[in-house]
């Protein structure tokens, strides 16, 4: 790099719409480079030759990676970043961070919120009332479901997951879960597979990340193992589901309501799941408060301020640990 080249702010690459207070605090620190999508096609010379770190919502693959030779740094809004190719990042030498921890609390809050609602029809509620129903028609109907008795699996046992185990323990429910490892020093019953998890419990919580080890994970065996009492409440990711086996078991009775704040083809939901009077759906809103966005919007910036002056990263993900910084 010349002395000019290093004199200069450090190019970061903003695919589409991003939050605007990063924004704010890239335009501070950094020479932003937009571009509309990351699509290797739209990579101009420029950006070839100047690029050294990206900051996006995800949706980062190989080919875009390859596009940029002088790229360090992939800086993801959000916990989970299934959509950035960070196995293929580490093998480049590209760092990869997430922005862990500050949304947990939140992610936490809106689950337990989506649970209660897919129950109890709070939702409905309120439409009954807002639709002058309770002065012609009288009290809304008694929920069938309810939170009481319940026994709740969780699938996925990270931070998010051991953050919604507390508050529904708080709540005095039996907590069980599955993942990939028993967690040392935890109480809650372990299952070591899914199946063995929806069969223990009625309640099913996925807090489980996305990426192929989770594809399609909850199916039809597994909801049919959840059975005819059962609610499943995702929160992680779509391709965690079998989408068309869900509305099929929510439409069969196979199960008896879903809350679901993720779905496979975001922001497209399929058809069947909207028909679905037992779904109660969300468009993606379990970090989406101002408060923690701003939070993981400093994170997810911080992590960039860090590398470009002290050339080390705040929050890695695992595959990228090792990736040092380029001298
Ligand atoms: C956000 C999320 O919706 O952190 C995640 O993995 O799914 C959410 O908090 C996402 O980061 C915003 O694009």
């Amino acid at each position: 790099m010349t002395k000019a080249e290093e004199a200069s702010p450090v190019a970061i690459l903003v695919p589409g719409n991003f939050n605007d207070h990063a924004i704010g605090r890239i335009d501070k620190a950094f020479r932003r480079v937009r571009i509309e999508r990351a699509d290797p096609s739209l990579v101009t010379d420029e950006m070839r030759k100047t690029v050294r770190g990206i900051a996006s919502f995800g949706g980062i693959d190989a080919a875009m990676i390859d596009a940029l030779p002088k790229l360090e740094i992939i800086a993801n809004f959000g916990v989970g970043y299934d959509s950035v190719d960070a196995n293929h990042a580490a093998r480049r030498g590209v760092m990869v961070t997430n922005t862990p921890d500050v949304l947990t609390e939140e992610v936490a809050d809106t689950t337990v919120g989506l649970l209660i609602n897919t129950v109890r029809e709070m939702y409905a509620a309120e439409k009954w009332l807002r639709d002058g129903d309770w002065v012609r028609k009288g009290n809304y109907r008694l929920s069938r479901l309810t939170l009481r008795g319940r026994r709740v699996g969780i699938f996925g046992m990270g931070r998010i997951g051991l953050a919604v185990a507390r508050r529904l323990e708080a709540f005095g429910l039996p907590i069980a879960y599955h993942n990939r490892r028993k967690v040392d020093g935890l109480s809650y019953a372990y299952h070591a597979s899914l199946k063995g998890l929806a069969e223990a419990v009625d309640t099913l919580i996925s807090v489980a990340p996305g990426g192929a080890a989770t594809e399609k994970a909850v199916n039809a065996e597994i909801l049919s193992a959840l059975g005819p009492n059962g609610v499943f409440v995702n929160i992680g990711r779509g391709s965690t589901v079998d989408e068309a086996a869900l509305a099929a078991a929510l439409a069969s009775g196979t199960i008896a309501a879903a809350g679901l704040d993720v779905f496979a083809d975001e922001p497209n939901v399929p058809k069947a799941l909207l028909d679905a009077p037992n779904a109660s759906l969300l468009p993606h809103v379990g970090s989406a408060s101002e408060h923690t966005r701003r939070a993981m919007a400093d994170l997810c910036i911080d992590n960039l301020v860090s590398w470009f002056a002290e050339r080390r990263p705040l929050t890695p993900v695992p595959e990228t640990v090792n990736v040092k910084a380029r001298a």
